[in-house]
């Protein structure tokens, strides 16, 4: 499923990166707009981690400051744009970690697949243009695609946008997406002047999104329940060789 939803993108022009799953407080909250004792921290159920393990930044420099598990992909908007200059389209997928309770839909450890698309002139039609070309991959030229106002605050305005799949016959709420907030540039900016960097996002719009893989391939392969992804058991992941 991972790779599919990255094949539609690379398609689509956009480059995959990578990023590290311990992760220091400052890019999964703070530079994403996310202060500390902020209540939007509530959004993101954290396994803080204890000890330092020398975490590297964008650059290669050293990072400090408390560490814990990524709690969802954007850390990694701000790891790329520290890195690189505008215009750019990436996608970033990845293993993220909560510390909820599990059910059938809800996994302590699950996947996430996040988009950031950055340069002139960057509009919320050129998201919903984004999710609109996934729709179309993923389900045919029935599909189509529905965005509702949400809040994020590393974007604004935020949206959680779903996807119709003709042959369920149902809406599927994939994920969160939004415009690019204006803080969490001026934060890379900053940034990259502490490494000695030109400024690089004056003058630039961006569009992001996040998406839970799981729960695609969920209502995609008939699976009723999130858990057995992770539970080990051969009879249900034999069945899935290869494919997901
Ligand atoms: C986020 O994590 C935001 N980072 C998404 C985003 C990115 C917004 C860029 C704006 C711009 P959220 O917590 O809603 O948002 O998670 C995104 C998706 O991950 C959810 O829609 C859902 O599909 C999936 N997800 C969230 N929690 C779980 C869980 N415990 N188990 C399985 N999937 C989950």
């Amino acid at each position: 499923m991972e790779r599919e939803l990255v094949g539609i993108f690379r398609s689509l022009g956009y480059q995959a990166v990578e990023g590290p799953e311990v992760e220091s407080e400052f890019f999964n909250f703070d530079a994403l707009n996310i202060p500390e004792h902020h209540p939007a921290r509530d959004m993101w159920d954290t396994f803080w981690l204890e000890g330092s393990l020398g975490l590297e930044g964008p650059l290669g420099e050293e990072v400090r400051g408390r560490l814990l598990l990524r709690t969802h992909t954007s850390p990694m908007q701000v790891r790329y744009m520290v890195a690189h200059t505008p215009p750019f389209r990436i996608v970033v997928p990845g293993r993220v970690f909560r510390f909820e309770q599990t059910d059938a839909t809800h996994e302590a450890v699950f996947h996430q697949l996040e988009g950031l698309v950055v340069g002139e002139g960057i509009t919320m039609a050129h998201l919903k243009g984004a999710i609109y070309e996934l729709a179309q991959a993923l389900y045919g030229p029935h599909s189509k695609v529905r965005f509702q106002p949400i809040y994020f605050p590393f974007v604004e305005p935020g949206a959680q946008f779903a996807i119709w799949w003709p042959e369920g016959g149902k809406w599927l709420e994939l994920g969160g997406a939004g415009m690019v907030h204006p803080k969490v540039f001026q934060a890379v900016d900053a940034y990259r002047e502490r490494l000695g960097l030109p400024p690089a996002y004056q003058g630039v719009t961006g569009f992001a999104f996040g998406l839970g893989v799981e729960r695609l391939a969920m209502l995609r392969y008939g699976i009723p329940d999130i858990r057995y992804f992770f539970g080990g058991r051969l009879k249900v992941l034999e069945q899935f060789r290869g494919v997901l």
